[in-house]
């Protein structure tokens, strides 16, 4: 299919990542939806071999990795820009997103979110103990995000940047978690970057329930 196309499980904060950065720049796409046990199997694997979500394309062309995914939506459809050109900027952009790819994911999505929000959602079964052992890193990594945002509106400094497209659906999902509606408590300056991701378009278009509907109604 020609144009922007995203394969992915509605649902997961990586796939949502690239919607966002699709939606910010008002590019249509469309979002090819898997089903979650068909990732290590064809035809996914030759779109992503290491059997993972999202897998993009354009114009027919294939690409796998958030960064990357984000970083070339924002070097062709350059409206409006999502990096920025200072290098301190940039450079606290390039860190949080490296975070969110080293720590949150391993230590926070893949532990609190994903036994606390996505398994019950799936019907899968509930890790308690993973839960109550990544509560200290998470605290740590939540702990470190707010002091990087400091008293700023956005991660990389005054204006949003790939680096809040790509935290965000990170965020969006723990928060809704007990144990990550708590850990957020103690850092109103993240609650209140939260607040204002949550209140935007692009968010509000790629929630798990929309992207469900859209699936639905596409069908
Ligand atoms: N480094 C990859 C990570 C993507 C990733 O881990 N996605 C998760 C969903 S949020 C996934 O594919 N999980 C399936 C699995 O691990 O088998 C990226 O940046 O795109």
């Amino acid at each position: 299919m020609a144009g922007f196309v995203v394969h992915g499980v509605p649902g997961s904060p990586y796939v949502r990542a690239a919607l966002l950065v699709l939606e910010e720049k008002s590019a249509e796409y469309h979002l090819a939806a898997l089903q979650l046990g068909t990732l290590k199997q064809e035809p996914h694997l030759s779109r992503h071999p290491f059997g993972r979500i999202p897998a993009f394309e354009h114009d027919g062309w294939m690409l796998y990795e958030t960064q990357a995914i984000l970083r070339y939506v924002d070097t062709i459809v350059p409206e409006p820009r999502l990096q920025p050109v200072d290098p301190r900027a940039a450079a606290r952009m390039n860190q949080v997103m490296g975070i969110t790819d080293w720590y949150v994911m391993p230590q926070i999505s893949r532990t609190i979110t994903f036994n606390r929000v996505v398994a019950p959602r799936f019907g899968r079964p509930v890790n308690e103990e993973a839960v109550k052992e990544a509560i200290p890193d998470a605290r740590h990594c939540i702990g470190e995000l707010a002091r990087l945002l400091d008293g700023h509106d956005w991660m990389a400094g005054a204006t949003l940047s790939l680096a809040d497209l790509q935290l965000a659906p990170h965020l969006s999902m723990l928060a809704l978690a007990p144990e990550g509606a708590e850990i957020l408590t103690a850092h109103p300056n993240l609650k209140g970057w939260l607040v204002r991701m949550e209140a935007r378009r692009s968010m509000q278009a790629t929630t798990w329930d929309r992207l469900l509907d859209q699936v639905k109604s596409a069908a």
